[in-house]
């Protein structure tokens, strides 16, 4: 090495001279990395498609063609910036199909001294790298707005974590939609203007879907054909594969979607899958777009007059709210997260989660879309497939594992937060102070879907009840003792308290009779 190289190289770096190995994830495809800051022009940069990354659950083939197509262009992009990139198809028959593996395979090619990597969304990827018999540097993920040391300085010394105060600090911190130090419009959160069912006669205009280009058929052609059984429908693929794709949806949902994302958030349609939804999530996730950069633009059309606060303070509160909380939930918690099941649930995930037919058209119209888009809007995956799971009981490591794999924008560091946490509260009230529970009530009021239901929503008891009135009343005399003095539903043991004592009986036979029949595998 010359003596200018040495001297250059001493003043880039404290982590030696010698070539580095810079990893970069599947969700991790964005320029600003902080693992691609310290790239230097003699670094490799791995990427790879690996078998234990693409089956460690049975994820749906379009979330794993949208990351695999996302991959291979962000890759073309690192080597048209000028990077040494060291991209392994999963057909490549040097591939050792994991990440580990594929680090250790360009160490030992290159006589690389270390690898710089970013941390992992997920703490099972964060061990495997610790574990290598190379130097790791595991730098801290900057792609959010507060980081991990920030928000333990947060919960530091709270009694209960709650995110509606998380939420006002980033606020504060970012200056989106605040006066001074007052928020605009007077008030935190607008909610009490939003939760309005949706009317099925509106037109509204559907998210941009993207023709498959080359590289995104190529993928299409890979994942048909190695992952032939997982639970999802491959085509028609409609997800963009890269930056300039999702910053024309992100676009596209400020001009015709936002103003209306507010009042209609809560909603449900029989056969409308996105309604007023950005369908950011997946992008956002996998480092395409930033949450800042869509907050901006979402903040920028209200100042603009294009959209009304409640909605433009709706959205901004999902992103730099409870996203990042869920991540700081996530990281505080710890790796046994995912195993917490404070209510003692165990029975199993029944088929009609991976598309049995159902008589429950909720459950059928919510399974259904997940099948077809490798989506469903946060209502959908809380109070229809979350509720029902929650209310019958089923163990909430099968329900994370069902999670993690159907939706696109599905990794740990947020998904488990949302159905460990808030969905199935098994972690006894970490991320949400109740358990989101309801009767039909709730879905008959949010939707169309009873309408066209097998069940009838009114009727409490006999065969046609619909399974929800049932559950839920089951669910809360079952965890009694852990809820009846929860401020938040603590009073609907009044109401059963009041209930005639033979429509009681009637109530815990008719849901143990459906429970029975969905241990049985029998259609529901
Ligand atoms: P929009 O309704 O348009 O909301 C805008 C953005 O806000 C989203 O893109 C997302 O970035 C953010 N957001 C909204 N709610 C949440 C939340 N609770 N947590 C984190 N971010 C949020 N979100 C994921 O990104 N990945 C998951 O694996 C995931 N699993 C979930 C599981 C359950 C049981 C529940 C109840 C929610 C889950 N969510 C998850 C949160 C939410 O449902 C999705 O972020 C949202 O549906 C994505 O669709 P969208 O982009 O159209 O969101
Ligand atoms: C989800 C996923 C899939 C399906 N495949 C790959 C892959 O082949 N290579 C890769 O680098 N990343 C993949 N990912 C994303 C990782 O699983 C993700 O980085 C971790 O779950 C942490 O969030
Ligand atoms: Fe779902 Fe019950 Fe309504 Fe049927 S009646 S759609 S099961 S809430």
């Amino acid at each position: 090495m010359s003596g200018t190289r040495r001297a250059t190289c001493a003043s880039l770096s404290f982590w030696g001279c010698g070539m580095r190995l810079i990893l970069v994830l599947g969700d991790q495809l964005s320029p600003d990395l902080s693992a691609l800051r310290e790239a230097r022009p003699d670094d490799l940069i791995v990427m790879a498609e690996v078998m234990s990354e693409a089956s460690y659950v049975p994820h749906h083939p379009q979330k794993i063609a949208f990351l695999f197509a996302a991959m291979r262009k962000f890759a073309d992009r690192l080597r048209e910036a000028g990077h040494r990139v060291a991209y392994a198809t999963l057909d490549d028959p040097d591939n050792t199909q994991s990440i580990p593996g594929e680090l250790l395979r360009h160490a030992a090619a290159h006589g690389a001294e270390r690898v710089i990597a970013t941390r992992s969304g997920e703490w099972r990827l964060i061990a495997a790298l610790d574990d290598l018999p190379v130097p790791v540097t595991q730098l801290p993920d900057d792609r959010f707005i507060c980081s991990q040391p920030e928000f333990e300085a947060w919960a530091d010394g709270r009694k209960e974590l709650r995110m509606e105060w998380f939420y006002r600090e980033m606020r504060r911190k970012t200056g989106l939609l605040m006066e001074g130090d007052q928020p605009m419009g007077g008030k935190w959160n607008f909610d009490h203007d939003n939760r309005k069912p949706a009317q099925a006669d509106l037109l509204r205009i559907p998210p941009p879907r993207f023709e498959p280009d080359a590289v995104t058929a190529q993928v299409l052609d890979l994942v048909e054909a190695r992952f032939p059984d997982n639970f999802g429908r491959l085509r028609p693929f409609g997800y963009a594969t890269d930056r300039a794709g999702a910053l024309q949806v992100l676009a596209h949902f400020i001009d015709h979607s936002l103003d209306e994302f507010g009042p209609y958030q809560d909603a449900m349609l029989q056969d409308d899958p996105f309604l007023h939804h950005s369908i950011l999530s997946p992008y956002i996730n996998a480092g395409l777009l930033s949450p800042m950069e869509v907050c901006q633009a979402a903040a920028d059309a209200h100042a603009a007059g294009k959209v009304r606060l409640n909605s433009a303070e709706g959205f901004i509160r999902q992103i730099i709210g409870w996203r990042e909380y869920m991540r700081g939930i996530y990281f505080l918690e710890g790796p046994d997260y995912t195993a917490r099941n404070v209510l003692g649930h165990d029975r199993d995930l029944p088929p009609v989660y991976w598309g049995a037919p159902t008589r429950m058209n909720c459950m059928a119209q919510a399974v259904g879309q997940t099948r077809d888009h490798a989506y469903a809007h946060h209502i959908q995956r809380l109070m229809v497939t979350g509720n029902f799971a929650l209310l019958a009981g089923i163990d909430p490591a099968q329900v994370h594992e069902w999670y993690l794999a159907v939706y696109v924008d599905a990794y740990e560091w947020v998904e488990a937060p949302n159905v460990i946490g808030m969905s199935q509260f098994a972690d006894g009230g970490v991320v949400g102070s109740k358990p989101y529970v309801s009767s039909g009530n709730y879905i008959a009021k949010m939707s169309d879907y009873c309408g066209g239901c097998a069940y009838k929503v009114t009727q409490k008891t006999g065969p046609g009840a619909c399974p929800f009135n049932v559950l839920y009343w089951d669910f809360m005399v079952r965890h009694r003792d852990r809820f009846q003095s929860n401020p938040r539903i603590g009073r609907a043991y009044a109401t059963w308290d009041r209930m005639d004592a033979d429509k009681r009986r009637q109530i815990r036979s008719d849901a143990a009779a459906f429970l029975d029949r969905l241990d049985a595998g029998d259609p529901v």
